[in-house]
């Protein structure tokens, strides 16, 4: 047997996986499909993190698996190109932002091949490449033409030193990043688009969708249905009224006073002091119910830009109506609650809210897609002809923005000024780019047709592979890139263009890599851990496996040097235990048939970690045993080899296997053969069933105990609590009373 050296088996096996295409999915109908999706990595200048290789390792070994099981798997890999820090970067050392992005995605490529992903190289997209940008810029114009993208004055972040306006991510506590000047509001006119009008089926889908629950809620909290009624109240002596938004007009009897916000019209030219209330002096509001007039004040407790930006106050029931009441001397007045619905239909209307904001779609800066529009003074807003897409970038000489607070593109005159499609008059074109939602709103589309001129991915290709079975992303993108997806997606759905409402049928998230101590990685603690040491030292696949084995894929977890000199000794183990293969070896059916039980189970359910910790307790027991059989090792090799896919291909092939070992069949195991050796034991507390484990019926008392009392969800129960009395029924139940 040759000695392990990974280095060059990691090498060997890549070249062979590419140069046979065992990875590249084709749009097979015979075959059934499954896409894999990770998010696309932005290509910073500071190389791969090992964060990054968590998630594609999960994804990596879920595809794996499908592919043995005989699923036609598409695993795509791309960029998310434009954004900020390339942009800072360039106009830093001047390089063209093109340049770098290609520079960084060299790079990324290079690492992320020597992890031995098994992506589907030939899918690679790129968001700032123009054959790419041009469907972004195309989809723009379709949301253009139904009304979605509008103009609209906002204010924007601006720096008054550096005269530049600012993303929210470059406003550190209120200060510019770059130079810590005190970040004001500029008004600016910004494009739009209107999320809000799918607002209700961004909420109402989920219900059709598999998100992990802590998903869902936090895309419901954030689109904010509330429904209630609208009522007005008239003003005394006057034909005006004030409509108000109400969740409780059941408590209409109650209320004593309105309270505007300082957006309101009645409000304006009043200026306020921040938290702080103010009485519209000489306007008394009429209570529809009980026929009342009573004051009206302005606050900026109420919202300019939710409901209608005033309230009915009634402080009998309403915390900060009462605070603000106490503080005014204004009357609370205790009531009978009334029937909510016949409250509404009698004095209001009903009505449905949502606290989601139309989506900011400009920045004035150059490194994003342009937005492909020309103002004509005849015309106004006029969009380019779809055969004049992509609308380039042109090249600069300087990227900061200019001391307008326009983007550099409007310091270009040649590009700037240009003929109206319209009227072929003089026009200018929008010099404002998209965000950098923008691309990725829509890369996992064009992943099922890469290269298609005609549009953004084909009919049969985006029937066949869409909606994508499972993506795996951080939670940080629950509200923003998963929901803007999400609304694209419903949008060409409406269109006609893709065939399901929803994009990702599944969708789960992965917790951070932080460094030594639980703290951030960065590069000024100087704590950042480089992956390429890594696999030069101990091997892609032990950094894979450690990556999987270092503790729940969900949770944060710290980086930890010795737990990658303990991965590396299992697959040392591993890799030796070819020498005991043995002809005439017994076969150890309880235990195999066990660990394909649970290693299946355990990567459905993303629990690697435990996965990994069964084919620990495997090669332990393979070791003990005089030999193994070589039916029993190649069952190893065939579980493991997701997780360490070259050392595992290196063996397979060695035991004289002429195929890929993914392509070989993933083992599946006989109930028949583990039936007797498991026990499920139910968990209760104070004789309430509170959770359950798998484990053998010869389980110890003691262990029964032990066991139990460390499932966090018996611990929540049980913590700090006296524990009475333990009845435990051997092998099936175990009772906690506290
Ligand atoms: C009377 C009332 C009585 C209310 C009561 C609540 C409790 P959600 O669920 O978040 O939609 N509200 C309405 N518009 C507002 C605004 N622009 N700024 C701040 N507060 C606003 O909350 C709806 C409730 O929040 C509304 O119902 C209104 O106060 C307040 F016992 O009306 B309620
Ligand atoms: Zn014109």
């Amino acid at each position: 047997m040759k000695p392990y050296n990974h280095a060059d088996i990691e090498k060997k096996w890549q070249k062979y996986w590419e140069s046979k295409k065992i990875f590249r999915a084709s749009e097979d109908v015979k075959k059934k499909k499954f896409y894999g999706l990770i998010e696309f990595p932005y290509p910073s200048g500071d190389g791969l993190h090992v964060g990054h290789i968590r998630s594609n390792t999960a994804m990596d070994i879920i595809s794996h698996k499908r592919r043995m099981e005989g699923w036609n798997v598409l695993y795509p890999i791309g960029w998310d190109a434009f954004g900020l820090p390339t942009e800072n970067y360039a106009i830093k050392t001047g390089i063209q932002p093109a340049v770098v992005t290609k520079n960084n995605t060299d790079t990324f490529r290079k690492q992320l091949k020597a992890l031995g992903f098994s992506f589907d190289w030939s899918r690679e997209v790129n968001t700032s490449d123009p054959t790419y940008y041009k469907w972004t810029q195309w989809i723009f114009l379709q949301l253009l033409k139904k009304g979605l993208a509008y103009k609209k004055k906002m204010a924007i972040n601006w720096c008054p030193k550096d005269l530049i306006g600012l993303a929210n991510e470059e406003v550190i506590d209120g200060n510019c990043e770059r130079c810590g000047t005190p970040v004001v509001q500029k008004e600016k006119e910004q494009w739009m688009l209107a999320i809000t009008k799918y607002a209700d089926r961004l909420d109402k889908d989920l219900d059709s969708v598999d998100f992990l629950e802590k998903i869902k809620i936090q895309q419901r909290n954030w689109i904010g249905k509330s429904e209630g009624a609208e009522i007005d109240f008239h003003i005394a002596n006057s034909d005006k009224k004030i409509k108000i938004f109400t969740t409780r007009p059941d408590t209409l009897f109650g209320v004593t006073f309105i309270v505007l916000s300082t957006g309101h019209e009645l409000a304006k030219g009043i200026v306020i002091k921040e938290g702080e209330g103010i009485e519209l002096k000489g306007v008394k509001a009429i209570n529809p119910a009980t026929k009342e007039e009573i004051p009206v004040w302005i606050a900026d407790y109420v919202l300019a830009d939710y409901g209608t930006g005033a309230i009915m106050a009634v402080p009998a029931h309403d915390e900060r109506d009462a605070d603000f009441a106490k503080k005014y001397g204004l009357p609370i007045k205790e009531i009978v609650l009334e029937d909510k619905k016949e409250m509404t239909s009698k004095y209001g209307k009903a009505v449905t809210k949502y606290k989601l904001r139309d989506w900011i779609f400009s920045r004035q800066r150059y490194w994003g897609e342009p937005i492909p529009v020309v103002h004509c003074d005849k015309c106004g807003i006029v969009p380019l002809p779809e055969k004049e897409l992509p609308l380039k970038l042109p090249k600069v000489k300087n990227y900061r923005p200019t001391e307008t607070g326009e983007s550099p593109l409007a310091a270009i005159s040649k590009w700037v000024n240009t003929k109206c499609p319209n009227c072929r008059g003089k026009a200018r074109r929008e010099t404002d780019t998209m965000p950098n939602w923008a691309g990725s709103s829509w890369y996992y589309l064009r992943y099922t047709d890469p290269k298609n001129k005609k549009a953004f991915a084909g009919e049969k290709n985006l029937k066949y592979w869409t909606p994508v079975d499972w993506y795996n992303g951080g939670m940080e993108h629950t509200t923003l890139h998963l929901l803007y997806s999400r609304f694209w997606h419903k949008f060409l759905f409406d269109l006609g263009c893709v065939s399901t409402s929803e994009p990702y049928q599944k969708r789960t998230s992965h917790g951070l890599i932080l460094a030594a101590g639980g703290v951030k990685m960065s590069k000024s603690i100087g704590n950042v851990v480089n992956p390429d040491s890594i696999v030069k030292t101990v091997g892609a696949d032990a950094l894979r496996v450690y990556e999987m084995f270092m503790g729940p894929f969900d949770q944060h977890i710290s980086w930890d040097e010795n737990g990658i000199v303990g991965t590396r000794r299992f697959i040392e183990k591993v890799w030796n235990l070819q020498q005991k293969i043995q002809p005439n070896a017994g076969e150890n059916e309880v235990l195999v048939n066990k660990t394909i039980k649970k290693v299946s189970e355990d990567i459905e359910e993303m629990k690697f970690n435990t996965a990994i910790s069964s084919l620990m307790i495997m090669t332990n027991e393979f070791e003990k045993q005089e030999g193994v059989s070589r039916n029993n090792y190649s069952t190893l090799i065939q579980l493991l080899a997701p997780f360490a896919p070259h050392v595992c291909e290196e063996i397979w092939r060695s035991m004289g296997n002429k195929k890929s070992v993914f392509l070989s069949v993933w083992p599946t195991f006989d109930p028949d053969k583990i039936a007797e050796s498991i026990a499920r034991i139910m968990v209760q507390v104070n004789g309430k069933v509170r959770a359950n484990f798998e484990t053998t019926p010869e389980i110890s008392e003691d262990k029964m105990k032990s066991t139990a009392m460390s499932l966090p969800e018996v611990m929540k129960w049980i913590e700090g609590k006296e524990i009475k009395k333990v009845i435990i029924v051997k092998g099936k139940l175990i009772n906690i009373v506290i």
